[in-house]
């Protein structure tokens, strides 16, 4: 009972619903017999990409590292879920680059920033204001909207679980799972 690997590469802006939105596809995925794993900034940042932080050279390493991780782990089968910033178009072209067409699916959690930053959920868009945090996303580094990702979702407008129906409703028009 295989089911074919996959990547979910979700971008957007800190805030935009990242982790949350991967959370819950990897829940409903699981439910259905999907061997996953999700990656995001708390469990690559702490370990793998702990010499890293936020210029742009050091997002450009660390995407790449994630999108060689992302690849080992589609190799072994899984699902993929990765749920990063990832603010540059050319990385994430790069990262898709290593993965069949079919295989990868770019999914733009597209919020305007002045409601990520009216969201603010662990103060960061604050502090960044504030000046006690340098190259904050949105604030003072940039973030490149994805020209053509397989999926944009609204998430200013639809609510956590009418996202997550758009984003299930997307994998189910690419593979029966
Ligand atoms: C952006 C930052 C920064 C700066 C710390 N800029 O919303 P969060 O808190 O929970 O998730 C954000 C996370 C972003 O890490 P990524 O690895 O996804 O970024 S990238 O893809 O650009 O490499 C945020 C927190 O780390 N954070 N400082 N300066 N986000």
């Amino acid at each position: 009972n295989g089911h074919p690997s996959l990547v979910l590469w979700f971008t957007g802006l800190s805030g935009s619903g990242k982790s949350t939105l991967a959370h819950l596809v990897e829940e409903a995925l699981f439910a259905k017999g999907c061997y996953t794993y999700l990656l995001d900034a708390d469990n690559l940042r702490a370990g793998l990409n702990s010499d890293l932080g936020f210029s742009e050279l050091e997002r450009r390493e660390n995407i790449r590292r994630v999108g060689e991780v992302t690849r080992l782990l589609t190799d072994a089968g899984l699902v993929v879920l990765t749920a990063f910033i990832s603010p540059f178009s050319e990385d994430r072209d790069r990262v898709r680059s290593l993965f069949q067409p079919d295989e990868f699916v770019e999914i733009y959690l597209k919020c305007p920033l002045d409601v990520c930053e009216a969201r603010d959920p662990k103060g960061l868009y604050r502090k960044a204001r504030g000046g006690m945090i340098h190259s904050f996303t949105g604030i003072d580094s940039p973030y490149e909207e994805p020209r053509n990702p397989e999926l944009v979702v609204d998430t200013e407008v639809l609510g956590i679980s009418e996202s997550l129906s758009s984003i299930m409703s997307h994998i189910y028009t690419l593979t029966t799972l």
